[in-house]
């Protein structure tokens, strides 16, 4: 049921005692360490032994990603290379790549991390985990392993691609549990269920820990009733660790925080200001225990808020809500703000609409155009130009009720739209593209 009750389940004021210490271990880690944290401390006037509870750390400067740019390769690192057992780097499809180091007990606690989320799902020593985020620098694939390994799972390691080997190995290999994006487990359901195969009788499978982009409501209740499983999500990023810095239990209602490990502050994104329990705003992390890249106020732009209820699966450590998305890949259409993943909502609440889309914007002279695609169904033949006009109706008055935004949605062939065996790419930006 836990794979570690005494951490998990642990009373919240030992756990505030253990996260001070710990904080303050990671401030002086960092200060001592890494010439960034000694200049940022510096130059705000403020110094480790000025932490006398967890809520001073809203005094400590904030570090972002351009901070991680800057400091390519090695600069952030707080332990000499010969104690660095691993680096993983961020894609850099913006920008310079970031690269982030782990010693091997990083790498521990990570296993750790990730193998809690194996146990939400039901999962034990005795269960089969087949692996299907990227192998690589991406934190997904190995981040996953690490957890199958730490509970004692059998590990299959099969990487993201091949699909139609990932459902012969789901329905060979006596598969417990799948780890993968949710826009993979979506598409190897559907290429399963394209085989022949029904994959809620067929496999044995009874979990997925879906993670590494958002997604809505009706997209996981697509995987979970295709492929018959629990849905576990998994949140994190290679700057502060990789999958595992929460997961989503069977209660639902949010993720659990690896609170022993991180601490999370909400901020407004616009004033960096501390918001108070249960706002949405930026996640700000802050690692605890991270000995080769401590991180002390990471400004993720990821957009969440914290659930503190207590959780009745009893776990006491507290949870981030679904992500809304990331401050950067929020639209602003007309003056309203809207996330793909709530364009994602309405959309799939149609049946005749296939869980795949993609946004494309463009400038129309001053103003912002947003074009939305969309799939039909191949269960819901569309051979009336009449019909498809009506679809299109509808869904631009569901969108524009529900988000308040004009959309133009065009209707295309099913399984025209590119699948994706990652991360999905739902926006793509042609504005300030010559015509
Ligand atoms: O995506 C790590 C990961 C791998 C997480 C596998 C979960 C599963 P990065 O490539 O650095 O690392 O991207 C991190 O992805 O800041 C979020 O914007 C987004 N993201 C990660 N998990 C979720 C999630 C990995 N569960 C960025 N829901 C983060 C929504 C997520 N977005």
């Amino acid at each position: 049921m836990y794979y570690q009750p005494d951490i998990e389940t642990m009373s919240r004021e030992e756990l505030s005692k253990l996260q001070l210490e710990r904080m303050k271990w990671s401030l002086s880690q960092a200060y001592e360490n890494v010439d960034f944290f000694k200049r940022s401390f510096d130059g705000a006037g403020v110094t480790p032994d000025d932490l006398e509870s967890l809520e001073d750390l809203a005094k400590f400067p904030f570090i972002v990603k351009q901070d991680m740019r800057d400091a390519y390769p090695y600069d952030l690192f707080a332990v000499p290379m010969k104690e660095v057992a691993r680096i993983h780097a961020s894609s850099g499809t913006t920008g310079q790549a970031t690269v982030v180091g782990h010693t091997a007990r990083d790498l521990e606690n990570w296993g750790d991390c990730f193998a809690r989320g194996i146990a939400m799902v039901g999962g034990s020593d005795e269960s089969t985990l087949q692996v299907s985020y990227g192998y690589g620098l991406f934190t997904g694939g190995l981040g996953a392993h690490a957890g199958g390994e730490a509970m004692g799972c059998t590990v299959i390691p099969t990487s993201s691609g091949n699909t139609k080997r990932q459902v012969q190995f789901l329905a060979d290999c006596g598969t417990d549990i799948l780890a993968c994006t949710p826009s993979y487990a979506l598409y190897i359901a559907d290429t399963a269920i394209e085989m022949g195969y029904d994959p809620a009788k067929d496999f044995k499978i009874s979990g997925v820990i879906c993670g590494a982009e958002p997604a809505s409501e009706n997209m996981r209740q697509e995987i979970s009733d295709k492929l018959g499983v629990q849905y576990c999500d998994v949140y994190g990023l290679s700057e502060i660790m990789g999958p595992g810095v929460a997961m989503e239990c069977a209660e639902r209602g949010g993720l659990h925080i690896a609170e022993d490990q991180f601490y999370c502050e909400i901020v407004d994104p616009d004033t960096g200001e501390v918001l108070p329990e249960g706002e949405w705003g930026e996640l700000v992390i802050t690692t605890l225990t991270r000995e080769c890249t401590p991180l002390i106020r990471y400004r993720t732009r990821d957009v969440t808020r914290i659930v503190s209820e207590p959780c009745a699966c009893g776990r006491t450590h507290r949870k981030i809500d679904r992500l809304r998305g990331r401050t950067d890949d929020m639209l602003i259409i007309r003056g309203v703000n809207v996330f793909p993943s709530q364009i994602e909502q309405v959309i799939t609440a149609f049946p005749e609409v296939a869980t795949q889309y993609q946004i494309i914007l463009t400038n129309k002279g001053p103003l912002d155009h947003v074009e939305l695609h969309v799939e039909t169904e191949p269960d819901y033949p569309i051979d009336t130009v009449r019909k498809l006009e009506d679809l299109k109706r509808r869904l631009e008055a569901e969108l524009k009720a529900n988000l308040q935004v004009a959309v133009d949605v065009k209707i295309v062939e099913p399984k025209t739209i590119e699948r994706s065996m990652g991360k999905a790419k739902r926006v793509i930006d042609k504005r300030g593209e010559q015509a």
